[in-house]
């Protein structure tokens, strides 16, 4: 078979998962769950064939990233595969001087803030991530009628790493830019927005099924700066990869004052966290969304009672939504019992069987 109708065949396999329709607000065998950041973090599998790798390495291998992007699919049954990488793998692939540091984080090595450093964010070519195209050929071929969910960091996330240097609390650098220099920072997000949209579409063709654009630490926005200094740059990545028609899936953490904006920089579905019911979120969000989301992560360590009390409440409130896919309100927490998330995809799959 050709590489091309290989993945015609990936993609037309999983066209009909419950995933996928749930994205489309479409009828639903049972509500779909996957959770962010499954794959690794709390797998014992997943540490073992990461010992001796270092986190980027991990990301260029595709025989790893493969092997990492199946094992909580194998594991818990969830209904979709998020491709493993990380949100600056693209930026390292332009050569932005960066590592990912065990137990921190991504940490760049000369932060960006000023107009020259722009010139270090080169646009992405697809060729700057072969690695990636032949991970996600070897991933569809595997997963079947499992989709597949290719992801990017948004402009705003991604700025707040390059600009700060690292993981940062409160944004001051990141903040400090977008209100001082605002003409700076807008051309700063332009230019995130195309390589964040280049590697989207190269996740897309390459065969994922839908993509997810995480803007993590958006939240820490008022809406009035959000539609102004962030939304363009947001909406240019939804716009761009429109015409694939895969579902384009929108998260931050904290965003509950957002959700409306966030749906208007155009996704299909719209992710929420913890900190407001399924119902509440629908309604700021609109018609003609799904939603995604949204049990606290924290609750897994409560034990089962608790996890099927809080995700029977998560179901409840999301029971008259157009389309729901069940998901944590943010990624999974590495100390996690990996049993807990198996017994809670479980759980929800026999709550909603229709
Ligand atoms: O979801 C998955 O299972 C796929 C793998 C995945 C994803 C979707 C990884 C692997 N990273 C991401 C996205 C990502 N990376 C986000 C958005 C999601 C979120 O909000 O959690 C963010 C903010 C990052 C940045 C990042 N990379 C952090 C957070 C640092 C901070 O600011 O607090 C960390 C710790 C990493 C490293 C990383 N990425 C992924 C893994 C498994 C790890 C840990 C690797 C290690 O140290 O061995």
């Amino acid at each position: 078979m050709s590489e091309r109708s290989q993945l015609q065949t990936g993609r037309t396999a999983a066209h009909d998962s419950a995933f996928l329709r749930a994205c489309r607000r479409e009828p639903v065998p049972h509500t779909p769950v996957w959770f962010m950041r499954q794959a690794g973090r709390s797998l014992p599998e997943y540490r073992k064939v990461r010992e001796g790798t270092a986190m980027l390495e991990s990301c260029m291998r595709p025989d790893l990233v493969t092997e990492i992007t199946l094992q909580p699919v194998r594991r818990h049954n969830v209904d979709a595969a998020i491709f493993f990488s990380d949100i600056v793998v693209p930026l390292k692939a332009i050569g932005i001087d960066l590592d990912i540091k065990p137990g921190v984080g991504p940490v760049v090595a000369q932060p960006i803030r000023s107009r020259a450093d722009l010139e270090r964010l080169r646009p992405l070519d697809a060729d700057d991530v072969k690695y990636v195209t032949e991970a996600i050929g070897m991933l569809t071929a595997e997963l079947g009628a499992t989709p597949l969910i290719g992801f990017a960091g948004a402009p705003f996330t991604l700025a707040s790493y390059l600009v700060e240097g690292g993981p940062s609390r409160n944004h001051e650098h990141t903040k400090a830019l977008m209100y001082g220099d605002p003409e700076l920072w807008a051309d700063l997000l332009d230019r995130l927005a195309d390589i964040t949209a280049a590697f989207l579409k190269v996740q897309i063709e390459a065969g994922a099924s839908a993509v997810q654009l995480f803007d993590s630490w958006v939240g820490a926005l008022a809406p009035a700066d959000y539609r102004r200094s962030v939304m363009p740059a947001s909406a240019k990545v939804f716009d761009a990869v429109a015409d694939y028609g895969v579902p384009r899936i929108h998260f931050g953490v904290g965003t509950g004052e957002l959700l409306g904006l966030m749906g208007e920089a155009g996704a299909d579905v719209v992710g929420v966290d913890w900190r407001i019911p399924m119902d509440e979120a629908a309604r700021r969000v609109g018609p003609g969304k799904a939603l995604q989301g949204n049990l606290d992560p924290a609750v897994l360590f409560a034990g089962h009672e608790a996890v099927e009390t809080k995700a029977r409440e998560v179901l409840d409130a999301a029971a008259k939504l157009e389309g729901h896919v069940f998901n944590l309100g943010h990624g999974v927490l590495p100390t996690t019992d990996p049993d807990a998330l198996t017994r809670l995809v479980a759980y929800v799959h026999e709550q909603t069987a229709r």
